[in-house]
């Protein structure tokens, strides 16, 4: 259904509103604070030349950013916690306005590719890509959640208030906010059915979101699933669920990926995926032909304890989204 599968829409988010971290240290603080650390993830990955790749090696043509969003304009200055939820205007505002720019790209049947940012920002891309594909194909869309994390509390479940954890519960209406200004502005035509989403690789998932989990009959594939079946048996068993013929919308958050593989995110949590495995589930994604998005997000070069740990991280980055566009494959 890409009507022009060799144009790629990008969209360089440098926006981590939807993560408070405890700085640990003054060290993290400062990092943490600086202007350099927020957008330095997208940063990162294109001067690392992934999208150079993408035009040179892959052929694909691209449109949008090849400079970073910082999206400062849509940060207000007083913002106050809203239903337990820190920062909750400036996410907001900016998934709303990233909500646009991917409905942009895909109406034009372009590919896109965001590159975050924190995972609240799905909120934005997961809105713009389902409603695109209603209006282009009058399809919903399918969504691969790969991740450590389930991001599914609601502003009321969430134990920490920050909006990262909260993205697949506002994208699926399980959250529900009248109020514009704080993601009231997400309408039907927006939303994802829990009937067309898939977890992989979760293994640090809060009691209250596996409840939301069970409740409303959520496929998911744990670490477990994987150790038991094999990636290639479980990536199988999460594309039938979604069935043939459905748009994908692939949101990759590298702490899916074992510390060892990608030390610098917010919130490592060891007993990962390999490299290999997270490449391999991209490739596999590539290769159904119905790809129509990918998120890379919670890279953060910024927190690293050293250079190595930040640019391992931003290397394993450009490989899941090389993966997801098919360099690997022959
Ligand atoms: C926890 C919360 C989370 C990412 C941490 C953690 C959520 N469940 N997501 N790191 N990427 O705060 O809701
Ligand atoms: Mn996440
Ligand atoms: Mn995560
Ligand atoms: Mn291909």
């Amino acid at each position: 259904f890409l009507s022009h599968p060799e144009d790629i829409g990008v969209v360089a988010v440098g926006f981590s509103g939807g993560q408070t971290r405890v700085a640990t240290s003054q060290l993290t603080k400062m990092a943490w604070q600086c202007k350099a650390g927020v957008d330095a993830a997208p940063k990162a990955l294109i001067e690392s030349g992934l999208l150079t790749q993408l035009r040179d090696e892959l052929n694909y043509k691209l449109h949008g950013d090849d400079e970073v969003h910082l999206y400062t304009d849509l940060v207000p200055k007083e913002d106050p916690p809203y239903r337990n939820m820190k920062n909750p205007m400036a996410v907001s505002n900016v998934t709303q306005k990233l909500c646009d720019q991917v409905y942009s790209h895909a109406k034009e049947g372009r590919l896109v590719l965001t590159l975050g940012g924190d995972h609240s920002i799905a909120i934005g891309t997961i809105a713009g890509s389902a409603k695109a594909m209603r209006e282009r194909l009058g399809r919903e869309i399918a969504v691969i959640w790969v991740d450590a994390h389930a991001d599914i509390n609601t502003p009321e479940s969430s134990d920490s208030g920050n909006v990262h954890g909260m993205p697949v519960a506002f994208v699926t209406g399980l959250a529900k906010e009248k109020k514009p200004e704080y993601f009231g502005w997400l309408q039907d035509d927006h939303l994802l059915s829990v009937k067309k989403l898939v977890y992989i690789g979760l293994r640090d998932v809060d009691p209250g979101e596996k409840r939301i989990l069970r409740e409303n009959g959520i496929k998911a594939f744990s670490m477990f699933d994987i150790d038991k079946h094999g990636i290639g048996r479980v990536v199988e068993m999460a594309l039938a669920h979604i069935g043939n013929d459905t748009p994908i919308h692939l949101s990759f958050d590298v702490d899916a990926l074992d510390p060892m593989w990608a030390p610098s995110t917010g919130t490592p949590v060891r007993g990962g995926l390999t490299l290999r495995e997270g490449d391999f589930i991209c490739e596999s994604v590539h290769q159904t032909g119905s790809l129509v998005a990918v998120d890379l997000v919670e890279v953060n070069p910024s927190l690293a304890t050293d250079h190595v740990g930040a640019s391992e991280t931003v290397r394993a980055g450009c490989s899941l989204v090389r993966c997801a566009l098919g360099e690997s494959l022959l």
